[in-house]
């Protein structure tokens, strides 16, 4: 079968669930939702003693805009729950158990029975399609394995499509390179910052990132930007696209973006609710179109159940293009708990990303440092940036300047710019941290 038979053939099969009206996707989260409630109530404590303290039922639950009398849950929640308490299943069905790092504090676990593996292994099947990639397609799987969603998760969804895997998972970067060389891989699945650094390790060995077997790149785990898409895009010569996910409500496949719009990542609305609350004033269920938190609802889950879940992700929802029933989010323009407050001002490093790649002698290769020096009692942000490997060092004063003033303009934030070698800032293995927050801790 030829590539383009491929895609022809797999063009044909949407899931039902892609093409149903809104209507009746509605209707189908109504009865999914007023399961859920329920089954989360009588199942599992932690839902029956917040719902109880609020003084809400299940029953009350009588159409889709109920869904805002019920009380939230948090990643707090689930460490208070720590490890199997948000479980609504007895542990024999529980087939596989996913955790978060815990570098921010206790780890939180999540759950999955056998039926919950198969509806994830079909939305990330269903993202990748969405996002270009055919079955019989080879796919390099850079996303880390182990407790992490990122590997296992698109594993599973690569092979139900119908894919070759290539299970490589993150790091090794040399040896990442000669696989792709080797095996010739049409797409691959990775976050955008740990592709940027493939791309940056094959310039060094010579080899043209545009010359790979790469057509397709599924990227997500870290907030990104347009001018990133452009970035690799160009040096890569793929089309990338976005996936999202978070542990907490499933794992990557949440949402997953259409490669002929490259629009917004839909959400699989079949299987989550998802409301924008004000990340200030929770109470308050904003509109479509409105900037605030994302918040979720499982609709068919079994082993951890998840009721209003803040993410903590900044966006708006949007209406659904290439799939109309199913609403698009927004760029994620930062988690809140990311967020810099500089002298009273609000900054993410995604506006810091926008900016920088617009400038052409300033690479995507930056961190955020913030300082306080000393004596002072005003925080001090200072942008340190790679030139590109191109340009000279005389000609990049001037950049810096740009930079900095079209951070004070977009932005509102005074900062110092530190264009540093090209090579010289630590480079992603995965999820990338752009934030060193050195000022003296309280
Ligand atoms: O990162 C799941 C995932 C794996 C998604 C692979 C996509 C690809 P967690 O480790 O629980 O799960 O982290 C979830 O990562 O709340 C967002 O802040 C961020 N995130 C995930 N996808 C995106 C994206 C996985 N496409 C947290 N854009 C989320 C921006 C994203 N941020």
């Amino acid at each position: 079968m030829t590539q383009e038979t491929v895609a022809a053939a797999s063009e044909a099969v949407l899931d039902r669930e892609e093409t149903i009206s809104r209507d009746e996707l509605e209707a189908l989260q109504l009865s999914r939702l007023q399961h859920t409630v329920a089954y989360a109530y009588d199942r599992v404590p932690l839902y029956k003693r917040k719902f109880d303290e609020a003084g809400v039922h299940p029953t009350d639950l009588r159409e889709l805009a109920d869904l805002g009398k019920f009380p939230f849950t948090t990643k707090e929640d689930l460490r208070l729950e720590y490890p199997f308490g948000m479980f609504a299943v007895p542990q024999h069905e529980v087939a596989r158990i996913h955790a978060s790092s815990g570098t921010t504090g206790r780890a939180t676990v999540v759950g999955y029975t056998k039926k919950d593996l198969a509806d994830w292994a079909k939305l990330v099947a269903r993202s990748l399609r969405a996002s270009g990639v055919r079955p019989g397609m080879k796919v390099h799987n850079a996303y880390g394995y182990g407790l992490f969603t990122g590997g296992m998760g698109a594993h599973a969804g690569a092979e139900a499509l119908g894919c070759t895997v290539i299970p490589i998972s993150g790091g090794q970067t040399e040896r990442q390179i000669t696989l792709i060389q080797d095996f010739k891989p049409d797409a691959i699945l990775a976050t955008p910052t740990y592709l940027l650094t493939i791309a940056d390790a094959m310039m060094k060995q010579g080899i043209d990132p545009a010359s790979t077997s790469l057509k397709f790149a599924v990227l997500g785990a870290e907030p990104w930007t347009e001018e990133m898409r452009h970035e690799l895009e160009t040096t890569m010569n793929i089309k990338a696209c976005d996936i999202y996910g978070l542990s907490e409500v499933m794992g990557p496949g949440v949402a997953g973006e259409a490669v002929e719009t490259q629009d917004g990542s839909h959400i699989w609305e079949d299987h989550f609710r998802p409301e924008i609350i004000d990340a200030f004033d929770p109470s308050v269920v904003l509109g479509d179109g409105e900037h605030g938190e994302l918040v979720f609802t499982s609709l068919t889950k079994e082993a951890l159940p998840i009721i209003r879940y803040r993410t903590k992700d900044l966006t708006r929802l949007l209406p659904g293009t290439a799939r109309p029933a199913h609403r698009r989010m927004g760029r994620i323009t930062g988690r809140s708990d990311d967020m810099i407050i500089l002298r009273g001002v609000n900054l993410f490093p995604s506006q810091i990303e926008e900016i920088a790649l617009r400038i052409p002698e300033l690479s995507p290769h930056f961190q955020l440092e913030l300082t306080r020096p000393e004596g002072q009692r005003m925080d001090q942000l200072t942008v340190k940036i790679e030139r590109r490997e191109s340009v000279t060092v005389e000609s990049v004063a001037s950049a810096a300047k740009v930079l900095q003033q079209q951070i004070k303009i977009h932005v509102g934030s005074s900062c110092a710019v530190d264009v540093v070698e090209p090579g010289s800032l630590e480079r992603s293995n995965g999820k990338l941290r752009r934030i060193y927050d050195m000022r003296p801790k309280a």
